[in-house]
């Protein structure tokens, strides 16, 4: 356990934007009484609450690691690929939920994403740089496949949505490409990549950005649109297991 440094400011409003994140969703919630809608809410609740308890931990020294690469030292948050692995697949059950996706769509979407996550895991704490880029490499080749594969099968899926619920997917799906492509990026510029062109405190910074608007800002998207989650409540004459 290490002790984090000054970018511990980012990971507490990490750790406060998460935790208001939660409430909001729950409060939001809190009066919805249809069975169908509810799960978008409990999906979406624990996304922020598993993030709250992810910063906090990070914010405290936690979920920090120090990984020796050519005698210099990383300092590496490793809980973020905790969190991530947990939140991540609740984000895209909930788009593919959204999108009335069949479930060997959903249980590809979550293999894929796990591997990322784990591919990416290991090249951050991996002790050669050029086996930790290798691994990014990996864990990429994984993200826009993933990515890929979400296109196709949203696209599939089309014909099952009304338009409302049509349009709230292509936004949700657009916000998510366009954010998740983000990560790798800040990782091989960042502390992760060994280059060093970005120093840990705007790495940590920029993640907080990008996880408080791909967490809580899509929640909020999602959420929102309460006559759409019923529309997807009410459309589902072929419910999601008898469109395999
Ligand atoms: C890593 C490692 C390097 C390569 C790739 C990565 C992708 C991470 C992604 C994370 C998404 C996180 C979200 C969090 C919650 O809001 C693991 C950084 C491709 C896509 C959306």
């Amino acid at each position: 356990m290490a002790t984090p440094g000054s970018e511990s400011i980012w990971l507490w409003i990490g750790t406060i934007g998460m935790t208001l994140g939660m409430l909001g969703f729950i409060a939001k919630g809190w009066s919805v009484t249809d069975k169908e809608q509810q799960r978008f809410y409990v999906l979406t609740i624990f996304i922020p609450a598993t993030a709250a308890v992810s910063y906090f931990a990070m914010a405290t020294g936690f979920g920090l690691t120090e990984i020796t690469v050519n005698g210099q030292v990383l300092d590496i948050y490793w809980a973020r690929y905790a969190d991530w692995l947990i939140t991540t697949p609740l984000l895209l059950i909930d788009l593919a939920l959204l999108a009335q996706a069949s479930r060997n769509t959903i249980y590809t979407l979550v293999g894929l994403d796990v591997l990322m996550i784990v591919t990416g895991l290991v090249g951050a704490l991996a002790a050669t740089p050029a086996i930790r880029i290798v691994w990014w490499g990996i864990s990429t080749a994984l993200l826009l496949f993933l990515l890929y594969f979400l296109v196709q099968s949203l696209n599939e899926a089309a014909s099952r949505q009304t338009e409302s619920v049509r349009s709230l997917t292509t936004t949700l799906r657009n916000m998510l490409i366009v954010l998740w492509l983000a990560y790798p990026v800040v990782w091989i510029l960042g502390t992760e990549g060994t280059i060093g062109l970005v120093p840990l405190y705007v790495e940590t910074a920029a993640f907080m950005v990008l996880d408080l608007t791909a967490k809580v800002g899509f929640g909020f998207v999602l959420l929102r649109s309460h006559n759409v989650l019923d529309e997807v409540a009410h459309t589902e004459s072929a419910p999601s297991a008898a469109v395999d």
